[in-house]
């Protein structure tokens, strides 16, 4: 049994913890295969943070809200900006977009023409514009840029036409802004991915500078890869920018984060609390990237904070004297032993007394659908936006 004041810690860290929510998780979305269109989604950037200012009501953890650039492109984005500050919001991560247009066939910034390189780099840029204008800290780069066939271009030339990119965007950064860069293993390059992994990601990054660290989405990696390695390892590098959290069963597959593999989850954040990563000086953006294809939107955004809280409340409760005691005189099944009555304490009656103790309702799903908004958006709103693919 955890102590008293151990209990109140955690609970401390708790209320303290933030969740960045997509936009696009708002938004309509779907495979190569179907978009479903759902009954009262967002019609523009403004009515997705709406959408996600209910996520903040009935959690108090998801204050910020990631922007794609261009599906969320506004006329005015300081008037973006105050509608979610009116709603008690604030607009986080740029994520740009070098993967839907026309010239990008063979790559963005790694693209063998130097004019479609041009191109790119200047939406990248475009979007610091916006940082500067919205206030986000992250700016957050993936790039679907790679090669379906051995011998379509040459490997190491396109290292260098990223690094050349990155370089310029990296110079453009103002003060408290960083860069992020996000690695993937395939999709949708099948043969090479110009930044497959981890290991691609922090080398570029320890070349860039301190500004510049690693983005670790839950569903990039092949089966069987131990993401909390990577977590610790960046983490303790300096180099663990932000989380995009969501889960998989097979490849990318987007789902909501703990649906397929809680102990997974709750595996990544005691490395997260072990080494560092809740604290607030690391900066460390807690972001979930999903889409909610079949499922009601804000009632799985909700869902997955609080999946994302319980992994959490199971991580801060590992006992870390008797583990450290255990591992130090080589107990393999006492040190084990510690973390699996971690992960089997049922955290829902604390995190129910957490979110009263911050004048919530204790049941955040129940009390959204009770809240009448989901009626309201579903009257009110004809003709959703699709999130920006899967057409
Ligand atoms: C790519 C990705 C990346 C994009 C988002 C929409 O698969 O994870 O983060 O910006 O999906
Ligand atoms: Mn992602
Ligand atoms: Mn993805």
């Amino acid at each position: 049994m955890p102590s008293q004041s151990t209990v109140s810690a955690v609970r401390e860290t708790l209320k303290g913890q933030v969740i960045e929510t997509p936009s696009w998780g708002y938004g309509n979305s779907g495979t190569r295969f179907k978009v479903f269109a759902q009954a009262g989604v967002p019609r523009d950037p403004f009515e997705k943070l709406d959408d996600a200012a209910k996520v903040q009501e009935f959690t108090g953890v998801a204050p910020r809200v990631s922007l794609h650039i261009p599906w969320d492109k506004a006329e005015d984005y300081a008037a973006l900006g105050a509608h979610a500050a009116k709603r008690g919001l604030v607009l986080g991560a740029i994520n740009s977009n070098t993967f839907q247009d026309d010239a990008y066939r063979l790559g963005s910034v790694t693209h063998p023409d130097a004019g479609v390189r041009r191109k790119a780099v200047a939406h990248l840029l475009e979007c610091v514009d916006i940082m500067d204008a919205t206030g986000s800290r992250d700016l957050k780069l993936w790039f679907a840029d790679g090669t379906n066939y051995p011998g379509q271009d040459d490997i190491v030339a396109r290292q260098e036409r990223l690094a050349d990119a990155l370089a310029e965007v990296y110079a453009r950064l103002g003060d408290g802004q960083r860069l992020l860069l996000e690695y993937k293993f395939f999709e949708p390059a099948f043969y090479t991915t110009d930044v497959p992994d981890w290991g691609t990601a922090f080398r570029h990054c320890l070349k860039l500078g301190p500004k510049a660290q690693v983005v670790v989405d839950t569903g990039h990696h092949a089966p069987g890869t131990n993401i909390e390695f990577i977590v610790a390892t960046l983490l303790h590098e300096g180099r663990l920018g932000a989380f995009d959290f969501n889960s998989r069963f097979y490849a990318d597959d987007d789902l909501m984060v703990g649906a397929a593999d809680p102990f997974q989850l709750f595996r990544i954040m005691h490395e997260v609390i072990r080494n560092g990563g809740m604290d607030a000086e690391r900066n460390v953006n807690f972001m979930l990237d999903q889409c909610h294809n079949i499922e009601q939107k804000i009632p799985a955004v909700i869902r997955s904070v609080m999946n994302v809280q319980e992994a959490t409340a199971k991580a801060l409760l590992v006992d870390t004297e008797a583990l450290r005691a255990a591992q130090l005189a080589g107990d393999v099944l006492a040190a084990n032993a510690v973390l699996m009555d971690a992960y089997n304490t049922d955290v829902r009656p604390l995190l129910a007394e957490v979110r009263t103790g911050m004048g919530l309702a204790p049941d955040p799903v129940a009390a959204y659908h009770a809240s009448g908004w989901q009626r309201h958006i579903e009257a009110a709103r004809v003709g959703g936006e699709q999130a920006g693919w899967g057409a």
